[in-house]
């Protein structure tokens, strides 16, 4: 007999057929009652239909992936269950089918958060069930403080820094997992690896096991509490353990059970690099592990509630593993971390944790959970909606990560870091970092690549006033090592392309987030933009010659994306560029050189014209003499990898985020772009071109399971592509596609899945929760969101550090936009600025279940107004491979002794130039003359007091004084260096 409030839950798997026609997830446990009949509109949790052909249909389960199915039985309260039947409900017959079916269950369902407690929502292990194979999110269950200088996680394999948590696999012969340690981690992604983990584990067995096999215990999913203020486990063994972290440590509770044979705590690194001590009083130690971008030393400080009875080796396992024994049940240890050395590892416990009970560290870890988790506030949201979002906010706070201790006081700090990007000193000792040790603050554990799409702008929205402060953390690592890290880990890392630090922090600063030093963070941009690095895990690639070709060649790997996110930046840069000349913070000296900046960078972001072949309608690479990589009858734009970046060309043809327009005018029009969209969202990804990959890699086989054609939605890259409809004159495609995204593809998230593809430190996270309000930020880099359509009848947006404001949805079931108000006045673009956003009060939507008109006839605002494709700047002085000023490469230079002089082919009239700096300092002072019939000379543009901030930096000037000639020459003061001359219009 069903009760209210009971559910029927199922997990099933259906194989994927060779024939790709899911037959297989046409299928469903149905319930058959005592009188023959079946439950009518049943709806699973995500509310698709719950019946087999409805399940198929609505695409809601995973191929190759386990799948939680849960139906509210409810409406059928009082009936009796007959039987459960296995339903499968193909539209075609004659696909052989396969699948798997699991843990079927009929019971009460549990009781939902209430919402006091937000952190309720959230299950940390939401994306552990995931794999190098197959990602659902490859996270790790972590329990931190928000941003905190530590995660605490517990592992199934102490022994590896990439996926030590395995939700689903290897488990043990009882198809159990086994707890192998609780762990201080950094991981900012499994493929980035982690670094200077320290692991506890307490063993009950009569000798203090140190093999990570040995001391294993095994667990239940169901026995573990797995919060971001707190993690704890019931093991099988009767051992319970539990966590809450504060921002540089912890406190561990432990009991043990009263016949266990023995009482102890290991302490461990994945390696035998490591040591730990106890002097009587404390225990101290260091480990040093895992990947190796600007890793150092990390020392802990720690301090039991019971004097451990021995201390000593552990038994087995590693050399350096060792064991605290003690002779009662219950030991609670405090302890803290520092990369400083073991007396800053003191003070930081003296400061979180000395004097604290479990239960108070517990409470400030959830009081600023909450406070974090505040920020989105949805009304009449479903369960998983709920953890969904608050789960999505969680990630989003784990990153950026701390990286800076207070050797001072609460009430006088005084911050220091240990340097992850200034070359170490000297041996690091027992006691003390070999670091280089400086004042401030640093954040570290951002991937740019794929951060700056969602992640960054959601700071900025959400969280501005903390987004000014992470910002300026990783403005210090320009400050200390000339560069910001490209994927921060937490040094600088050759990974990834493009140097999106650059458009992420351009974007904050336009959206009013109050920088510390607008300037330096701009100058760490300009020198990206300006500058080819010395070394690979700098700046962007490709750049000595890409800057004067236009384009990054294929000399370069993945020149595409190299290229294209290089226009994005610049394009970021110049918007930056633009408002910082009318900073009344900046040195009015600095402001004309901000606004030739501004106009050179703007122009220089129109260059995506240059890698559009038009023979096949695609972005492809170009070579260094400037033909196309590939003829049209090899390129194939589903071929992944070469050119581009973990995708194929198809999900490169719509990567101008910040020029829609423009891209549309490459395509013939908005009706063009609308036109290639819909090629794009209906040719399917089949994951059988693997191009330059070696393998099939994992983001192949995941983007095919999106099924929403070439859109590879399970990766960053295509992550804008859905709201490029806004800018086809067809916002309503925009809504349904991201509508089915927001429904489909963010599944399974109570069974450690929850995510297409992998979380990329808040990335994924951040992509649902602006379209699950209705805003996108498309064009990254100008202070504005896309609209599309809101999921939830009402949210409160209540940022913290800016003024709040409410969405609503009428008819929120349906996904097209009928009329949006903003204050109460008509909105009639699929746009809004973030000034306008952040003035509201209110953004009312009305929805409707068919497409509208609105939004159709005004297209958003773009960089191109016109119908025009965009122009690039030329360079008109003809490539002279012999002259090194004018061989289109900042690798050469020559020494100009007084004067240069060079003619054009026929005369032209330039509008700006640019030089670049030899590797010594540049010119200070220079003339540029130009002459009809080289003999009468007219000054363009004369410059004195003029310094390069960098060796082979180049720097845009507008002519001051131009005109139509054929003859030029460029006279120096003093005979100086330069690495090449352009003239430019
Ligand atoms: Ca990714
Ligand atoms: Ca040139
Ligand atoms: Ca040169």
């Amino acid at each position: 007999m069903v009760a209210a409030g009971d559910r029927l839950r199922y997990k099933i798997y259906p194989e994927l057929d060779a024939g790709l026609s899911y037959a297989a997830t046409y299928a469903a446990v149905e319930v058959v009652f005592a009188d023959g009949t079946r439950l009518d509109g049943a709806r699973d949790q995500y509310g698709q239909p719950a019946d087999a052909a409805g399940q198929g249909a609505a695409k809601i389960l995973y191929a190759d992936q386990w799948n939680d199915v849960q139906i509210d039985l409810t409406a059928a309260a009082g009936r009796t269950i007959a039987e459960l039947v296995l339903v499968v409900d193909a539209p075609d017959a004659g696909h052989e089918f396969a699948g798997w079916i699991d843990d079927v269950e009929v019971g009460p369902a549990p009781p939902e958060p209430d919402g006091s407690d937000l952190a309720a929502y959230v299950d940390t292990r939401r994306g552990t069930n995931a794999s190098h194979d197959f990602s659902r999110g490859n996270t790790l269950p972590i329990t931190a403080w928000p941003n905190g200088f530590n995660f605490l996680t517990p592992v199934t394999n102490a022994s590896t820094h990439r996926w030590p948590y395995e939700y689903h696999r290897a488990n043990n012969a009882d198809n159990r997992p086994e707890l192998q340690g609780l762990t201080f981690s950094h991981q900012p992604s499994p493929w980035m690896g982690d670094r200077d983990q320290l692991t506890i584990m307490p063993v009950a067995a009569a000798e203090p096991l140190g093999d990570p096999a040995e001391r294993a215990a095994a667990f239940s999913h169901d026995d573990e509490i797995a919060r971001p203020d707190v993690y704890a486990v019931r093991l099988a063994n009767g051992v319970h353990a539990e966590l809450a972290p504060t921002d540089h440590g912890a406190i561990f509770r432990f009991t043990f059970p009263a016949d266990a044979p023995g009482r102890h705590l290991v302490f461990d690194t994945i390696d035998e690099n490591g040591a730990f001590e106890y002097d009587g009083n404390a225990l101290t130690g260091w480990v040093e592990n895992g990947s190796e971008f600007g890793r150092t030393r990390m020392y802990c400080y720690g301090l039991f509630s019971t004097a451990p009875a021995a201390f000593g080796a552990a038994h087995g396992g590693r050399a350096n593993a060792r064991a605290a024994s003690f002779g009662v049940p219950d030991v609670t240890l405090r302890i803290a971390t520092s990369f400083i050395g073991v007396d800053q590892a003191r003070h930081n416990l003296a400061l979180e944790l000395e004097g604290r009970t479990f239960d108070e560290i517990r409470a400030a870890a959830n009081a600023i959970w909450n406070e974090r988790l505040q920020v989105i506030r949805p009304e009449g949201a479903t369960p998983p909606q709920l953890r969904t979002v608050y789960g999505n906010l969680y990630r989003l706070n784990l990153y950026p990560n701390s990286h800076f201790e207070n050797a001072g006081t609460p009430d006088v700090p005084d911050y220091r870091y240990a340097s992850p990007v200034l070359p170490t000193e000297g041996t690091a000792t027992a006691r003390e970092t070999n670091a280089v040790v400086k004042p401030g603050k640093m954040y570290v554990n951002s991937g740019f690549w794929d951060t700056y799409r969602t992640a960054w702008p959601a700071y900025a929205l959400f969280y501005p006033s903390l987004t000014a402060e992470f910002v300026d953390g990783f403005v210090q690592q320009y400050r200390d090592g000339g560069w910001i890290a490209r994927w921060s880990s937490p040094g600088y890392a050759d990974c990834m392309t493009g140097t999106s630090s650059d458009v992420s922090f351009a974007d904050a600063y336009l959206k009013d987030v109050a920088l510390p030093d607008p300037l330096a963070t701009y100058d760490a941009g300009l020198r990206n933009a300006t500058v080819a690095p010395a070394a690979t895990e700098v700046g962007r690639k490709g750049v000595e010659t890409g800057f004067f070709a236009g384009y990054v060649s294929t000399d370069t790997e993945e020149s595409v994306s190299w290229s294209l996110e290089a226009y994005l930046n610049d394009f970021g840069l110049a918007a930056m560029a633009t408002r910082l000349a009318a900073d009344p913070s900046v040195p009015a000296e600095r402001r004309a050189e901000l606004l030739e900046e501004a106009e050179y960078l703007r122009r220089r972001s129109l260059n995506y014209v240059l890698l559009f072949d038009k023979s096949v309608n695609f972005f492809q690479g170009r070579r260094p003499d400037g033909t196309f990589a590939k003829s049209p009858a090899d390129f194939d734009p589903e071929e992944w990898g070469g050119d581009f970046t973990e995708t194929d060309g198809w999900n490169f043809a719509f990567h101008v985020a910040h020029d829609p327009r423009g891209l549309a005018n490459l395509y013939g029009g908005p009706r063009g772009l609308g036109a290639k969209l819909d090629a794009f969202f209906s040719t399917p990804e089949l994951a059988v071109k693997k191009g330059t990959y070696s393998i099939v890699i994992h983001e192949m086989v995941e983007a095919q399971a999106v099924r929403m054609g070439q859109f590879g939605f399970s990766n960053q890259p295509a992550h804008h592509i859905a709201w490029m409809y806004n800018y086809a004159g067809t916002p309503s495609k925009t809504q349904a596609i991201v509508r089915e995204v927001l429904d489909r593809l963010y599944v399974g998230e109570q069974i450690g899945q929850g995510y297409p593809g992998d979380e990329d430190n808040g990335e994924m996270s951040a992509w649902y929760l602006f379209a699950a309000l209705g805003l996108y930020p498309l064009r990254v880099g100008a202070p504005e969101y896309a609209i599309g359509s809101p999921l939830f009848p009402r949210a409160v947006v209540a940022p913290l550090g800016g003024r709040p404001f409410t969405i609503t949805a009428a008819n929120p079931e349906h996904p097209y936009v009928q009329e949006l108000q903003v204050d109460g006045k008509q909105l009639p673009v699929a746009s809004i600025t973030h000034a306008d956003l952040t003035a509201a009060t209110q953004l009312d939507f009305t929805l409707g279940a068919e497409p509208s008109d609105w939004a159709t006839l005004e297209l958003p605002p773009a960089l191109t107004t016109g119908d025009a494709v965009a122009s690039p700047l030329v360079d008109l002085i003809p490539t002279d491979p012999d002259n090194p000023l004018f061989d289109d490469t900042s690798a050469t230079e020559a020494t100009v002794d007084q004067a240069v002089e060079w003619s054009l082919a026929a005369p032209a009239a330039p509008t700006l130039y640019t030089l670049t700096s030899g590797s010594a300092a540049g010119p200070s002072s220079w003339r540029l003359e130009a002459s009809t019939d080289g003999t009468t000379w007219t000054v363009l543009d004369e410059r004195a007091d003029q310094s390069f901030r960098w060796p082979r930096q180049l720097r845009p000037f507008t002519i001051k004084n131009p005109g139509q000639y054929q003859h030029y020459r460029l006279t120096t003061a003093t005979p100086t260096t330069l690495a090449q001359l352009e003239l430019l219009h």
